[in-house]
């Protein structure tokens, strides 16, 4: 069953009943809250919620969904809204949740090396506590100083260590939820070891608030990484960095191995606040990391590089010596998405297995440099685990919406390729809004409908997040 929007005239009446359910003040429906709440980074819907919840207990999530059940009220998860799929935008008179006020870190066992924390919490804030503590959280991205750990869970975030520490998924050791129907399930108990059937858990983790919302999660931690150093290397093309990977995957525990091309590295000179690598022109680069935790490992990594220019693979390099150094190389592949974000970029997020990686790129690039040999085309991401980000610059002169109009059509091409490579149309930005019309290029028919089964179960009256992943 379809949630509408709530008829206006009955506002008043239910906003009351809302108010009555959270602490005095939570309730906002003022016209800058609900822009500001009811979208998020796509920018490119118009938000339209009615209103603004901040619960601050599970109990409050509970009453919530429970009521907007009962009133058949679509409820829009939100937390940091750094999203880049629309899973988090309300544009047809939803309730937005906001998670802002449940963001305590609750509890750290030492022990198991688990941190029990809200869902409010930010990326940043969890990877802060578990460094005081010395010990470390490594999920991390662009965007971790914003997003919030249930957002996470919620698209099953990726980003810059997946090669080495994998998705948010391998790090939820127990979640509590509630579900669609307004249950609270408590899901895994943090258990390593658990072969009691299904496990609900991985169900919740990237279904971008369909089935319920995370009201708190226990994340597991690693031990703190030793001397991260990184190395910037200009390669002759995109095919060398493929071997560069190889040479320095066998020889290294690779933490990170990225990519950028010469487009995006001069966009972030441009800034003026980030330094250059080196003075050698190059048409793409790859960013890796490792631990050199003693001086053998630091001399195999600098081996390895010279390896690789007497192969012909590298040109030019450059290897962190200090932490400063460290940072701003990672600012080269850090800085991209927000410095192109002033181009209004059409983007895309897409993966296939490492080895297809090459031939992959190479087929979208060609299509749309041929039709588009206007458009600034930008690739970057993170390659060590076969995902690229694709983004093509606005041309200044052009309006907006022909802009848009016209990368409608680039969207049937690359997602053609992403199916004929078995890749994924969403690799780690998630399906939202954005990518929900293209499903069916990496899931089959049947596999959706058991997707909708699914959804049904937990929230029978499709007042979850309605409209994400699939249209209704
Ligand atoms: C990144 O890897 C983010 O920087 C954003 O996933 C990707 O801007 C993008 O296309
Ligand atoms: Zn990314």
């Amino acid at each position: 069953m379809n949630c509408s929007r709530v008829p206006l005239m009955n506002q008043p009446a239910w906003i009351d009943e809302l108010k009555s359910l959270v602490e005095p003040g939570k309730v906002l429906t003022d016209p800058d809250s609900l822009q500001a709440y009811g979208k998020d980074w796509t920018r490119q819907y118009d938000p339209a919620p009615s209103a603004i919840v901040f619960p601050k207990t599970a109990e409050q999530v509970q009453a919530i969904v429970r009521w907007a059940n009962t009133h058949k009220v679509a409820l829009v998860p939100s937390g940091g809204r750094t999203g880049l799929s629309a899973a988090a935008v309300a544009m047809n008179g939803e309730v937005v949740v906001s998670f802002d006020y449940m963001n305590q870190i609750l509890e750290l066992n030492v022990t198991d090396r688990t941190v029990r924390c809200q869902p409010g919490v930010i990326t940043k804030q969890l990877q802060n506590f578990a460094e005081e503590n010395g010990l470390y959280y490594p999920v991390d991205f662009a965007s971790s100083g914003s997003s919030q750990i249930g957002g996470n869970i919620g698209t099953n975030a990726g980003g810059i260590k997946v090669i080495r520490y994998g998705m948010t998924r391998n790090w939820v050791s127990g979640l509590k939820v509630v579900t669609g129907k307004g249950d609270l399930l408590e899901l895994n108990k943090d258990l390593i070891k658990n072969a009691t059937g299904y496990d609900l858990r991985q169900l919740f983790i990237g279904s971008e608030g369909t089935l319920g919302f995370v009201v708190e999660a226990t994340m597991r931690l690693d031990r703190a990484p030793n001397n991260l150093t990184c190395m910037v290397l200009g390669t002759p093309d995109f095919d060398s960095i493929m071997p560069v990977l190889h040479a320095f995957h066998g020889k290294l525990d690779l933490t990170a191995f990225e990519f950028f091309s010469d487009k995006g590295l001069a966009r972030i000179m441009a800034r003026g606040d980030v330094p250059e690598p080196f003075a050698t022109k190059t048409p793409f680069y790859a960013l890796l990391e490792f631990e050199a935790s003693n001086e053998e490992i630091a001399n195999q990594a600098l081996a390895t590089f010279e390896h690789c220019v007497e192969q012909g693979w590298v040109i030019d390099g450059v290897m962190s010596q200090s932490k400063q150094q460290l940072q701003n190389l990672w600012k080269l592949r850090e800085y991209l998405s927000e410095t192109i974000s002033h181009w209004t970029p059409y983007k895309n997020d897409i993966s296939v297995t490492v080895s297809k990686v090459p031939a992959f790129l190479r087929e979208i690039d060609a299509i749309v440099s041929a039709h588009y040999p206007d458009f600034e085309v930008v690739w970057y991401g993170h390659i060590g685990d076969g995902n690229l980000h694709l983004n093509i610059l606005k041309p200044e002169n052009l309006p907006k919406e022909a802009f848009f109009a016209t990368c409608a059509k680039v969207n049937k091409w690359v997602f053609e390729i992403v199916e004929k490579y078995n890749g994924s149309i969403s690799a780690e930005h998630g399906v939202g809004l954005v990518k929900r019309d293209y499903l069916e290029y990496s899931r089959s028919p049947m596999e959706i409908d058991y997707m909708r089964a699914v959804k049904a179960v937990f929230d029978p009256n499709g007042i979850m997040n309605p409209g994400k992943i699939f249209a209704l």
